[in-house]
Parts: C-alpha cells; sequence; structure tokens
C-alpha cells in the first residue's frame, strides 16, 4: 500500500520529523500486517476418537460433503485428506485425521500420531487450531487416554477447541447442555485441557450459525497465540516414549486390576 504523505502537512503543523517518521512507520506496518492477516489462511486440523464425527465435522465447517463418513466396524478415514474452502468469507484449509484407536495398545497409539503428524506436515507450516472431537453422549475411559497423551503437548494445549458433535440425540436446551457440560465433574480435565474453548455441533444439520460460532472462537485462539501455529516436530522421539509410557501405564494398570480381582476370588475360595 502507498502512503501520501505532503510535505506541506509536515511543515504547515510544525510537528517533528521523528514524529512523522513514527506516526507514518507504526501506520505503514499496521496496515502492512492487516493486510497479511486477511490474506492468510486459517489452517484448521481436525482430530478425535475413531467414529466420533471427525470427518463429519469437516464436512459441516467447509459447508459441502469433501471427507468421506460413516460407520463401520472399522474405520472410515484410514489417511489425512487436506481441502480448502472459504467460510464465512475467511479462507480455510482443513485437515482430517484418521483417529484416536478404539483399540489400544502401542502400536495403534503411534500409528495414529504418525498420521497426526503427517497432517500437520501436509499443512504447513503447521495448524493454527486443533479441533478435537468427541460425540457428547460418550466420554470414555479412551477418550480420557487420547487426551492424556495429548495433553503432553503444551502447544496443542494452546490451539484447541473441543467439539462435542451429536447435538440432536441431547434431549435439552441447547443452553441446558452447555451448562451441563460446564459442570460436569468428569469432563474437568478436558476443559482445564482446553482452556474452557468448547462448541456444540450437529452435524446432522446445516446450520451455519454453529460454524459461525466456532469460527469466531477459532480467530480468538489465533488472536491469542500472534497467529503462530503448531509446528510438526512436537512429534519427536522423546515425545513418543512418553506416549508409550501413558499407554503402557494403562495396560499396567489395567493389568494389576485384573490381578487383584483375581487374587479376591482365589482368597474366597481358600476361605
Ligand atoms: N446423529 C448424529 N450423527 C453424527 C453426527 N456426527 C457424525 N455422525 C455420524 O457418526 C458416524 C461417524 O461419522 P464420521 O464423521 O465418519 O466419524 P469419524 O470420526 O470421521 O470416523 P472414522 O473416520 O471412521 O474414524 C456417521 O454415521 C455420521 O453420520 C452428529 O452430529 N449427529
Ligand atoms: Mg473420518
Amino acid at each position: 500500500m502507498i502512503i501520501h504523505c505532503h510535505i506541506n502537512d509536515y511543515s504547515s503543523q510544525h510537528i517533528s520529523a521523528d514524529y512523522w517518521a513514527d506516526h507514518w512507520t507504526e501506520r505503514y506496518y499496521n496496515v502492512t500486517m492487516a493486510s497479511k492477516e486477511g490474506q492468510q489462511k486459517l489452517r484448521i486440523l481436525l482430530f478425535g476418537l475413531q467414529g466420533s464425527g471427525v470427518s463429519s465435522t469437516a464436512n459441516t465447517i467447509v459447508g459441502e460433503a469433501r471427507f468421506q463418513t460413516g460407520l463401520e466396524f472399522k474405520p472410515v478415514t484410514t489417511y489425512c485428506k487436506r481441502e480448502a474452502c472459504e467460510v464465512f468469507g475467511r479462507k480455510v484449509e482443513i485437515i482430517d485425521t484418521p483417529g484416536f484407536p478404539n483399540e489400544i495398545n502401542v502400536d495403534t497409539v503411534n500409528n495414529a500420531f504418525s498420521s497426526l503428524k503427517l497432517g500437520f506436515e501436509m499443512l504447513a507450516p503447521g495448524p493454527n487450531v486443533f479441533l478435537l472431537i468427541l460425540p457428547i453422549q460418550r466420554y470414555s475411559d479412551d477418550s480420557k487416554l487420547m487426551v492424556e497423551c495429548l495433553d503432553k503437548y503444551d502447544d496443542i494445549r494452546r490451539h484447541v477447541i473441543v467439539i462435542f458433535t451429536c447435538l440432536d440425540k441431547v434431549e435439552q436446551s441447547l443452553e441446558k447442555t452447555k451448562q451441563d457440560v460446564i459442570a460436569s465433574e468428569s469432563l474437568r480435565e478436558l476443559l482445564q485441557f482446553a482452556s474452557g474453548r468448547f462448541v456444540l455441533f450437529n452435524n446432522r444439520i446445516t446450520d451455519r450459525n454453529q460454524v459461525k460460532n466456532l469460527l469466531g472462537i477459532a480467530e480468538e485462539v489465533v488472536m491469542k497465540n500472534r497467529s503462530n501455529c503448531i509446528d510438526s516436530r512436537i512429534f519427536n522421539e522423546r515425545s513418543a516414549i512418553e506416549m508409550n509410557r501413558i499407554v503402557d501405564g494403562k495396560n499396567e494398570t489395567w493389568g494389576a486390576f485384573v490381578l487383584k480381582k483375581f487374587k479376591s476370588k482365589m482368597q474366597h475360595f481358600i476361605n
């Protein structure tokens, strides 16, 4: 942008040259930054439990069925897919990813995080917003473990927004549901992880208001993070070891639990 400044302005108002230099530099800088921001695409990555409506949510945001969805015995999304679109005049790039596995072990979780890393790389320089998808009626141990794994990454924490899908299955008002989510003891850690950012979604209707609401929160996340994004380098050897420990830990606890039960039953027989 060219800024026209007449030399007469300067001489007639008897203001120092430094003042004018600062004034115009600031104005020029802000204008340049603002126009750059305007052009920059909002980069959104979606991740969640397998079958929780990740791809459906991506379609709802885009406003078209660009991602494959469905309910099958095996995961429908098996690789990351990127689409570009415009949402309420904002250029958006969106990535759908294979979800966090239903069958949890070190291998399946590692595979899920390898795909996630690939999704980050496909969205170079990285996502501004990380949408974590969960069905509203199901906050299981699997979801908790997924959040525990993601919680190891501070960068994800700063960019995450939780989307609860299947709002249509809830038989009460939207406001009451929101209040219930906020008050829920079992969702406390999840909401802490997301700094309280969550949205309720119904992917069965084409209500653009829910998308508008989400976009507003996404813009706040971008502003708060000064347009910084999450770098795929957060997924490294160290983080993989940490995650394996979490997943293994779960197995150990479960094993210990079964052993305890077994021992107590045996005791019953002995007595
Ligand atoms: N009632 C209802 N069903 C939904 C909603 N969102 C998704 N579904 C259904 O849930 C099923 C799974 O949806 P997907 O979007 O394919 O889920 P996903 O998480 O991408 O699944 P995978 O790719 O297999 O991991 C489909 O039958 C969707 O129609 C929703 O808001 N309400
Ligand atoms: Mg999917």
